[in-house]
């Protein structure tokens, strides 16, 4: 069986009609071969109007419904997943390239969500605040926002779709889903599975979960629409510069999760076995291919050479290839560009007196399919291209003398998503995390940067864009808070002693 027969194989027993792959204008390749496995067809701004209008007649429904019974929804969701687990797992690996475990991994985190939310849905808490008058009561009311746009990057296709869709579900709000170019059969696997939840709910309203699959047009039909109170989106600091102020201009409200170029520092007593193991997965996991992959490494001079020939070696003989056909823990790079632009980088950093470890094109026998060996680039200084983020798997490696300088390097970059120590020195794991520390939406101790759990936020500040999205109290940014003051005595008192008698 060839790939775009598995491909057809899988998507039919996901639930997908056969005309949604087989009769469309968009290609659809996968990375592992460079071959072209589906097409698809696109939706055009208007349909994208359409659906906008018809989450926003959801909503007058939707948000009526008792929060514990929206939770239901996504309840039955989660179970669904749990049965598809495996079908769409290996759909990920076929589209993006994910090595298999990573592909259900990608899957649990979606059923982990779920589970997250139903709870939620149960706990959507507002405050009762003392107030200043006899005779009132004052609290706050958590009510749905309105249609949620969310628009979602090809590395992690389905999981990001999945913390916005069961936060925005049990919170009230409809959703317009814009997935990624490059992976809309993964997004059709996942309204397919939607479809039997929502046949089991029983009676949701029509146009609560939609689905427009194009190109930037699409994307600006929903980032430009007053009636999507939120936009959700995922990908680059380029994009979010666009997203963002077109937003601000009709004061919606966003969501961003942009770049990351995140850092570690290995000091002096970190357990040097286990900081190898972390960055070995934190920076070549995904190809390097997640926002928060690791791309620089602060090392402590003192055991420089005891870690830096050791990631070496794991950087010569880490298996690269197709994962499907293989035992590769390395697959592809989405495409050509990704690649061209991982070699561009090397060469800069060549440039820059970096010297490089692997790097080199890996051949898989497929013209159209480019897999890399990844990266390290041992680099002389925190400056040029280090600074920047690449979306692939190069991982620049630094000395440093004082952890002043590395803290001072590691925020001295545009992103602020992900970040982490290695130490047994609790003073500096604390220095680290503390206001003074790292800058970042994650700051973790002893593991890398990547490969956040669901329960907490997930997000960065500065050119990450600041939103977040998934655990903790990210849910509050799916709804519109209303402070309530009752007065329940006979007389008006005024706040601030106010006297006003007429
Ligand atoms: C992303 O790359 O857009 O923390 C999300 C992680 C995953 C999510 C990554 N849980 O690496």
């Amino acid at each position: 069986m060839n790939m775009a027969e598995e491909t057809a194989q899988l998507l039919a027993r996901l639930g997908v009609a056969k005309a949604a792959y087989t009769s469309g204008d968009l290609a659809v390749t996968s990375p592992l071969t460079g071959e072209e496995i589906a097409t698809v067809p696109t939706d055009s701004p208007a349909d994208t109007t359409a659906a906008i209008k018809n989450a926003k007649t959801a909503f007058s429904t939707w948000r009526s419904v008792p929060a514990p019974r929206r939770g239901e929804l996504v309840r039955l969701f989660g179970e669904e997943l749990r049965a598809a687990k495996q079908d769409l797992g290996r759909l990920l690996s076929i589209e993006v390239g994910k090595i298999p475990s990573e592909g259900e991994g990608e899957v649990q985190e979606m059923i982990d969500i779920c589970d997250f939310a139903v709870g939620i849905s149960r706990q959507l808490y507002g405050l009762t605040i003392a107030t200043e008058r006899p005779g009132h009561r004052m609290m706050e009311q958590w009510h749905p926002l309105g249609p949620v746009g969310v628009i979602s990057a090809f590395n992690f296709p389905v999981a990001v779709w999945s913390w916005n869709t069961a936060l925005a579900l049990v919170c009230g709000d409809p959703v317009i889903w814009k997935p990624s170019e490059k992976a809309p059969l993964t997004a059709l696997g996942c309204m397919a599975i939607m479809a039997r939840a929502l046949e089991k709910f029983g009676d949701a309203p029509e146009g609560l979960l939609n689905l427009v699959i194009g190109a930037g047009d699409i994307g600006a039909a929903l980032v430009e629409s007053p009636d999507v109170a939120l936009i959700s989106a995922t990908g680059s600091t380029r994009m979010g510069k666009i997203v963002g102020p077109k937003v601000a201009e009709r004061f919606g409200r966003v969501i961003l999760e942009l770049g990351g170029n995140n850092a570690g520092i290995v000091a002096p007593s970190a357990d040097l076995d286990m900081t190898l193991r972390a960055v070995a997965f934190g920076a070549m996991g995904t190809a390097g291919q997640r926002c928060t992959t690791l791309r620089r490494l602060f090392v402590h001079s003192s055991i420089y050479d005891k870690l830096v020939p050791g990631l070496k070696k794991a950087y010569q003989s880490v298996s690269v290839g197709n994962p499907l056909t293989g035992e590769a823990l390395v697959g592809p790079l989405i495409d050509k560009q990704a690649f061209d632009q991982m070699q561009d980088a090397l060469a800069n950093a060549k440039e820059a007196g970096g010297k490089v470890t692997g790097g080199e094109r890996v051949d898989e026998g497929h013209a159209d399919a480019y897999y890399a060996r990844p990266a390290l680039v041992e680099m002389p200084k925190h400056e040029g291209i280090v600074r920047q983020e690449t979306f692939a798997p190069i991982l620049y490696v630094i000395k440093y003398d004082n952890l002043e300088d590395a803290v001072r390097w590691h925020n001295e970059v545009g992103a602020g998503l992900s970040s982490c120590i290695f130490t047994l020195d609790m003073q500096e794991a604390e220095l680290f995390l503390s206001a003074a520390g790292s800058d970042c939406g994650i700051a973790n101790v002893n593991i890398a940067t990547s490969g956040a759990e669901i329960g907490g936020a997930f997000g960065g500040e500065k050119e990450t864009g600041g939103g977040r999205e998934s655990g903790s109290d990210a849910w509050k940014g799916y709804m519109r808070r209303a402070t309530n003051t009752i007065n329940y005595s006979k007389e008006l008192p005024l706040a601030q002693g106010v006297s006003f008698d007429i």
